[in-house]
């Protein structure tokens, strides 16, 4: 068998995702996600120009193979355009391994280490009693895990929080929305919202917080302890993670398990994170981290030092993305929880897909392959719109972390 054409499906139902569909000769295909959110064309130019024409005539049973072609064969390694080019020929041949050989994914990564996936949900509010009713809501809906977040009073728009009551999005059309950000509004909040949640809804839930990397090591530090209390399942990157180093304060001063990893694109961006154990777990994304084949790699190094994954799986990971965390979390040993935001009707309409979601967990569905697909009709009608994530700055003016 041989890859005989691929392209690029880019489309805007509700928001942007970027599909890499490869055909073999025999007509069995793969779909693979390439969105990243914000810079969606650069990964499609880079697939167009630079990747697709060396994929012609090869072996797609070669996966391993092409991963290593496709980064070393460049010379330029990592980033997120490089390695999200990559992931999307990966998921690709992946998904149309499955469907080949008549099974689901998560077989030929080893078979299911569980029954099903746990996942966690988002609950916002503008205030502390909307988070409160949000976490119940969710609770409600069956989950057992439950990411709050509210607006800082005197904090407008603070991260996590929802605009004219629809669910949080985190991607804009037009140019960046600018945001306002105190840390020390926000650090003397964070602790009273999760003591008022602990008191409304029990201890039995699992509570997961972001603070989306705004904050010093030491202010992260600072949190941690005063979140103890609430025994929190994560507080999410609590400060950048560029000088992996960072995370060594926090973990000095805190027993708050901690989780990072959502904007890395390569296993190195982890690795003291991982080899020091300064995380509890790790956030990385198939889309972003170069594929099924890289995290794989990454989670088995992880495992050796108790750390589990995390998958980021915001809206803006496409249905691709979402079946292949679920493929990928369902097999392998030291999975943790995976991030779950469900995905418009009409995005949902666009990728079809058998996964689903019961009693706080999730299933990627036993169809071959990844068991999602695209309507490409229905796409075509959906057609690519500018947006960006916004940009926050302190109350000062200064420009600080989103
Ligand atoms: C999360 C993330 C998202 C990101 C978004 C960026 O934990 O789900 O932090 O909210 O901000 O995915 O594109
Ligand atoms: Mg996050």
């Amino acid at each position: 068998m041989k890859i005989a054409s691929a392209r690029l499906i880019v489309c805007s139902p509700d928001r942007n995702f970027v599909t890499l569909k490869i055909v073999t000769d025999e007509g069995i295909y793969g779909l693979g996600d390439a969105t990243l959110n914000g810079r969606e064309l650069a990964v499609a130019a880079y697939l167009e120009e630079h990747v697709i024409p060396c994929l012609i005539g090869r072996d797609p049973f070669a996966i391993e193979d092409i991963w290593q072609y496709l980064y070393r064969g460049a010379y330029w390694r990592r980033g997120p355009v490089t390695m999200s080019a990559i992931a999307a020929v990966d998921v690709a041949l992946w998904d149309m391994k499955g469907k080949a050989l008549n099974t689901p994914v998560y077989n030929l990564l080893g078979g299911k280490s569980r029954e099903g996936v746990l996942v966690y949900a988002h609950a916002n509010g503008s205030d502390v009693a909307e988070a409160v009713e949000s976490v119940q809501q969710h609770m409600e809906e069956g989950y057992l895990a439950v990411r709050a977040q509210a607006g800082v009073p005197g904090v407008k728009s603070s991260y996590g929080v929802p605009k004219s009551g629809k669910p949080y999005e985190p991607a804009e059309r037009g140019l960046p929305s600018e945001s306002l950000w105190s840390s020390e509004r926000y650090l003397n909040f964070a602790p009273k919202l999760f003591e008022r949640l602990r008191v409304e809804v029990g201890e039995d839930v699992h509570l997961l917080h972001d603070v989306h990397h705004r904050l010093t090591p030491i202010e992260a530090a600072r949190l941690g302890k005063s979140l103890e209390p609430y025994h929190l399942f994560w507080m999410e990157d609590p400060t950048p993670a560029e000088n992996q180093e960072a995370f060594r304060i926090i973990r000095d001063h805190t027993v708050t398990p901690i989780a990072t990893g959502e904007v890395f694109s390569s296993f190195w961006d982890s690795h003291d994170l991982v080899r020091n154990q300064w995380i509890d777990y790790l956030r990385m994304t198939i889309v972003h981290g170069g594929g099924i084949t890289a995290l794989k790699k990454a989670a088995d190094f992880a495992a050796v030092y108790q750390v589990r994954t995390g998958c980021h799986g915001a809206t803006d990971l496409s249905p691709i993305t979402m079946a292949a965390a679920l493929h990928f979390g369902l097999a392998i040993h030291n999975f943790g929880i995976q991030e779950h935001m469900p995905h418009t009707v009409l995005t949902d309409e666009v990728f079809p897909h058998a996964y689903s979601f019961e009693a706080g967990y999730m299933h990627p569905g036993d169809r071959p392959g990844l068991g999602v697909d695209i309507d490409e009709l229905l796409a075509a009608k959906y057609p690519y719109q500018r947006a960006y994530l916004p940009i926050a700055r302190k109350l000062d003016g200064t420009l600080t972390d989103w």
